[in-house]
């Protein structure tokens, strides 16, 4: 209905006026502020890896491991340009490390995942531990503690980098250390952790210490093995496939409280129903072959191509060959505050 034009100079005049003691009118903005349903202000986006991997490498002609601390490029959304996010709450990139190479020693609060996308043999240090990785294995950096990476094989190797970077911005609870050396000592031996929590036991008065999972690495070898072995038992969900959850052995939950982590295989000519939740997910495929229709753009992909779907955008997978796809999301963070929502079918 229209106004007249003395109420709205008056309203105008008003908020002029509040607005000098830092108030504003909540009836300008509420339907904005509690949309109907989620309304991302980031789009889906996709990354092939043949477009990728020749800047990666020439980023590697460009600066060394130690000058860039990390070597690293963002995945960064479209509409968020200078965010340095692939989501609202999430930061991806794809780390080079070349033979010989060492990124240095720090640690933040900001928790970290690794998810190996080409090569394998370099290292990862935490906390005085290492672990060799492959390709598909998906490894943990907890909050606060120190970690490098070395490559001592001859091969260049890339990484999948997730952090729950714009989730501890929120909070203003970043803290950034760095380490005395390059590298840390090595203090505990090669297969520590997978000794003691990886195989569906735990040392019986262990105790956590904190909610990230005591597994530091998750090898692709059993991922795949398990994911196979589910296909032998029964039908693939219509949504999802075959898909799994990593999970912290010591209380069920996500490995980091602050993302989710998971991996699915489709089968061969597999179409998914539509689909949509509320966790902006980041995907990273590790087999095969296929498209995604996310909201009104498709994406073609094949291995070690990465694509994000955003919030609430309806998503259906077609699997041209038998493919699998890792993805992660802040699901565990939803969750905890009783917010995540999926819809089974969604248009
Ligand atoms: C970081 O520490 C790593 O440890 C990777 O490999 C990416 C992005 C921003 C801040 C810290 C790593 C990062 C990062």
């Amino acid at each position: 209905m229209a106004k007249p034009a003395t109420v709205n100079n008056a309203r105008r005049d008003f908020y002029e006026r509040i607005g000098s003691l830092s108030m504003a009118p909540l009836w300008e903005s509420l339907h904005q502020l509690v949309p109907p349903q989620p309304a991302p202000k980031y789009q889906p986006a996709s990354w092939s890896y043949d477009a990728v991997r020749p800047f990666l490498m020439e980023s590697g002609t460009l600066i060394t491991a130690k000058e860039a601390v990390r070597r690293v490029l963002i995945l960064e959304n479209p509409a968020m340009p200078g965010s340095a996010c692939i989501t609202p709450t999430l930061y991806a990139g794809l780390q080079l490390i070349l033979p010989g190479e060492v990124a240095p020693s720090h640690r933040h609060t900001q928790s970290a995942l690794r998810f190996i996308v080409e090569g394998e043999g370099a290292y990862t240090a935490v906390d005085g531990e290492r672990t060799i990785m492959h390709e598909g294995d998906f490894v943990i950096t907890p909050t606060w503690t120190w970690h490098d990476h070395g490559n001592d094989s001859s091969r260049p190797m890339v990484w999948l980098d997730g952090l729950d970077i714009p989730l501890v911005a929120m909070f203003n609870a970043g803290f950034a250390d760095n380490g005395e050396s390059d590298e840390q000592a090595v203090t505990t031996p090669q297969g520590t952790s997978d000794a003691r929590y990886a195989s569906g036991l735990l040392p019986v008065d262990w105790k956590p210490s904190r909610q990230t999972s005591p597994i530091f690495n998750y090898p692709y070898a059993r991922t795949r093995e398990a994911l196979h072995r589910l296909v032998k038992v029964g039908p693939p969900d219509a949504c999802h496939g075959y898909k799994l959850r990593y999970v912290n052995p010591a209380n069920g939950g996500a490995p980091i409280a602050t993302m989710g982590t998971f991996m699915q295989l489709l089968p061969e000519g597999f179409a998914s129903a539509p689909y949509r939740c509320t966790d902006g997910t980041v995907f990273s495929v590790v087999e095969g072959q296929g498209e995604s229709r996310v909201g009104d753009k498709t994406f073609r992909w094949k291995k070690r191509d990465h694509f994000v779907v955003p919030s609430w955008a309806t998503v259906v997978h077609q699997a041209t060959d038998e493919s699998v796809l890792f993805s992660f999301s802040d699901r565990p963070v939803q969750e905890r505050l009783d917010l995540w929502r999926e819809d089974r079918g969604g248009r």
